[in-house]
């Protein structure tokens, strides 16, 4: 007699807790044995030692406090591994993970964007935890010219080319939300959030999917999605002022932000369709990336009317095009 059991994999909700420098080791503490991993933004080295922890250095400024923290941690046990270049967390629902390239700003980023992709998709496959859920890429010279082309775009044929490789669609939707920022030093930083099952992908009908942008932005499309809902946690790509495929409001910082707040309501309604439920404020996470610090007192008065309780982090980052003034991601979890 054959027995069919398919295992039931209870699915985690991934859960964020941000840090000031002052409030670092208490969290550490209060989430010992449930930390996915943790994202250090801040210009220069945090002297805080992570242990065993994945983590990785962001090297942008932070221009709300000296250094910002994102603790990502799970209801369940997290047990840390290492494996070849990987240092990687699992719950028996979500793995999260980092990779650091130190050499991104000499050379092509291309083929640096095609390895960093093609060894994490062996890394999930290998594993168990094949669905790419969220993806933070972070490298220096974004908007710069390398071998003919912009790097942004460099990297984004890279990365094309390893979901193809590795036999993953693209053009079915089932694509990871993510951010990609340009920083000022260091390598290629690359952390992801991966599931044992897919999340729920999430579009934005006011703008091209981004995995079909035409050919203006490149020779490859670059491949997220506009969010993702994993369990009861809904988190949101870099958000921008672009409707359809084009950049609105080049040069006006307040007018691009209005419309990256309009892009961001209509993925919250989306993901709401979907069954994203969260209500309240304290319970929403942003990141706000602005290419020019002097932008930052302007933005902030705007975000602060508009996000009460949220827990906003300010970066000076360089934007994915050089037309983009600002780019928010988001994260927004139910609270107990
Ligand atoms: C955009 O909407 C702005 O290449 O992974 C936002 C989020 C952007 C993710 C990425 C790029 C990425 O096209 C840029």
């Amino acid at each position: 007699m054959n027995h069919v059991t398919t295992e039931k994999i209870a699915v985690t909700s991934p859960r964020l807790v941000c840090a000031s420098p002052a409030q670092l080791e208490v969290v550490l503490a209060q989430y010992a044995g449930k930390i996915l991993g943790v994202l250090a933004y801040a210009a220069t080295k945090p002297g805080w030692l992570m242990g065993d922890l994945p983590y990785a250095w962001v090297t942008l400024p932070v221009l709300s406090e000296e250094a910002w923290y994102e603790v990502w941690v799970s209801s369940r046990a997290a047990v840390v591994s290492h494996d070849s270049e990987f240092r990687f967390s699992c719950d028996g629902s979500l793995l999260f993970g980092s990779l650091v390239f130190g050499d991104a700003d000499t050379g092509q980023l291309e083929p640096k964007a095609f390895a960093a992709y093609s060894a994490i998709f062996d890394l999930l496959d290998r594993m168990g935890y094949p669905e790419l859920l969220r993806v933070w890429n972070y490298f220096p010279d974004i908007n710069e010219v390398g071998r003919g082309m912009e790097r942004y775009r460099e990297f984004n044929v890279g990365r094309h080319e390893a979901f193809c490789r590795r036999g993953r669609a693209i053009g079915q939707g089932m694509v990871p939300a993510a951010c990609a920022l340009g920083t000022r030093q260091g390598g290629l930083v690359v952390c992801f959030l991966a599931g044992k099952m897919p999340g729920i992908y999430i579009e934005n009908p006011r703008q091209t999917n981004a995995y079909r942008y035409p050919g203006d932005f490149g020779p490859r499309s670059p491949a997220f999605s506009r969010g993702v809902l994993v369990g009861d946690a809904l988190l949101v790509s870099g958000t921008a002022s672009i409707v359809g495929s084009s950049t609105m409001h080049p040069g006006d910082v307040l007018r691009q932000l209005g419309e990256t707040l309009e892009n961001l309501r209509v993925v919250v309604a989306q993901a709401r369709a979907r069954g994203f439920s969260a209500q309240d404020p304290a319970g929403l996470c942003l990141n706000v990336y602005l290419r020019h610090a002097t932008d930052f007192p302007l933005v902030r008065g705007r975000l602060d009317a508009e996000f009460g309780e949220a827990r906003i982090a300010y970066l000076q980052a360089d934007v994915c095009r050089a037309d983009l003034l600002v780019e928010i991601e988001a994260f927004w979890m139910s609270t107990p």
